[in-house]
């Protein structure tokens, strides 16, 4: 079928049994141990999230339901040959676990194109903000301004079996990221273009009729688009916020190598300004993660796209520098778990190319994208019945008196 909906309906009784059967025969098992440096360290290491639509593995990076990110560009649909993948396409595979073939994309772009209008209610409320909010913020608020439109609210209000929250959520899924990038678009033109609206074209897809909504009509920033919403969809569960400050301040420090060292300097140049990076006692931007333990994935198909598409642009020639010098002055350091760079190396770059300079806006585009990982785990969070997370904290008080013998 390419009704996204059903195919998702059948599944759900399979995985309701699979989960209960996980429960009944390993329900009492333990998972790991927790030492006080994950109770003081944000938990970090201790597995206590489901998660189904995606898994990070420490030598191969990100996997979405199995896939890695080469696999997925080989066997996703594209909208152009040999093109990125279209974001719908991962989200059928979110949403279903199983890889849609090239109508069942098309319905689902179709689908959300007749759900992606922002209400006028929307616009008025991202108008009445004050100029100088954060284009996040705006996108937080009008996500939030949505809430009339909540079919899930209307269900929970008339009373609705638990059984069948999923339904609901799944439209309010739907719904709501078919209106993302309306909603980021119209937040870009308020804020960096006079408010001058760019009306959606019923011919494109989802990613690249934002690319087209903020203004940007190139093949190559669509592709862009179409690789970016893809490859920030999902990062497993627990993910904490602030993730796109590194890709600024990889930016920035990029901005000054070149203000320094013009664009084309050798590599003991380099060399030098990254021990002085170090020596002043800051990180170098864009390396390092705290499970990954090789170059992040996302970093390796952006390379692979500028390559393709930008080989000369000044800027992913310096990249590339950094990607040749950083790694072994990290190992030399001695403390470094993973001295390779992530995808925040990167994609800034690539923005910056086809002309979206604006690095306040940047987490926004990634919040467009992340929701589809986060609403899909949403969905099936609601069919499985999961709880809230309630994880149990303790004061140091706590932890002393337990330790210390007294
Ligand atoms: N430059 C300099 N020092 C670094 C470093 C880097 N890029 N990455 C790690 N280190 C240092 C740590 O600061 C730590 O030093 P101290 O022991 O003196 O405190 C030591 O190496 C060990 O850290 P680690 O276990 O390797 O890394 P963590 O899990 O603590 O931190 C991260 C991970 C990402 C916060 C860190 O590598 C970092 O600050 N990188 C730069 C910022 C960045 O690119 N963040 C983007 C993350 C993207 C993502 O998560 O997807």
């Amino acid at each position: 079928s390419t009704d996204l909906k059903s195919v998702l309906a059948e599944k759900i009784p399979q995985q309701q049994e699979r989960l209960k059967a996980i429960k009944k025969a390993y329900g009492s098992k333990q998972m790991g141990q927790v030492s006080v440096d994950m109770v003081i360290g944000g938990m970090r290491g201790i597995t206590g999230v489901l998660w189904e639509t995606s898994l990070l593995d420490p030598d191969e990076g990100i996997r979405f339901r199995g896939y890695s990110i080469p696999e997925l560009q080989e066997k996703l649909p594209s909208a152009i040959p040999d093109g990125e993948p279209l974001p719908e396409g991962l989200m059928w595979l979110l949403l279903t676990g199983e890889l849609p073939n090239k109508e069942q994309v098309a319905a689902l772009s179709a689908d959300l194109r007749s759900r992606a209008k922002l209400p006028d209610h929307v616009n008025a409320t991202l108008k009445a903000m004050h100029p100088d909010t954060h284009p996040m913020t705006q996108f937080s608020a009008g996500v939030l301004a949505l809430q009339p439109e909540s079919n899930f609210a209307a269900a929970y209000e008339k009373g609705i079996n638990k059984m069948q929250y999923w339904d609901p959520v799944y439209e309010d899924t739907m719904n709501l990221i078919a209106k993302l990038p309306a909603l980021a678009a119209t937040i870009y033109r308020n804020v960096y273009k006079g408010g001058e609206l760019i009306e959606a074209d019923p011919n494109l897809d989802w990613a690249a009729n934002l690319a087209h909504m903020m203004g940007f009509e190139d093949q190559g920033a669509q592709e862009l688009m179409r690789l970016y919403q893809t490859i920030h969809t999902d990062h497993e569960g627990g993910n904490g916020p602030c993730m796109v400050w590194p890709t600024r301040r990889f930016l920035s420090w990029l901005f000054r190598v070149r203000e320094e060292l013009g664009d084309n300097p050798s590599k003991d140049q380099v060399k030098d300004f990254v021990w002085a990076t170090l020596k002043s006692g800051r990180v170098v931007p864009g390396y390092g993660h705290a499970v990954l333990r090789k170059t992040d994935p996302r970093y390796a198909c952006q390379r692979v796209f500028a390559m393709k598409h930008l080989p000369d642009y000044p800027m992913f020639r310096l990249v590339s520098l950094f990607y040749e010098v950083v790694p072994s002055i990290l190992q030399e350091t001695g403390k470094v778990k993973n001295p390779w760079p992530n995808v925040d190396a990167h994609s800034g770059v690539l923005l910056q190319y086809y002309g979206i300079k604006e690095q306040n806006f940047y987490t926004v585009l990634f919040g467009v994208s992340r929701a589809i990982g986060v609403l899909s785990q949403a969905v099936w969070s609601r069919a499985l019945g999961l709880p809230i997370e309630r994880p149990k904290s303790v004061t140091m008080e706590v932890i002393e008196k337990k330790f210390s013998g007294t």
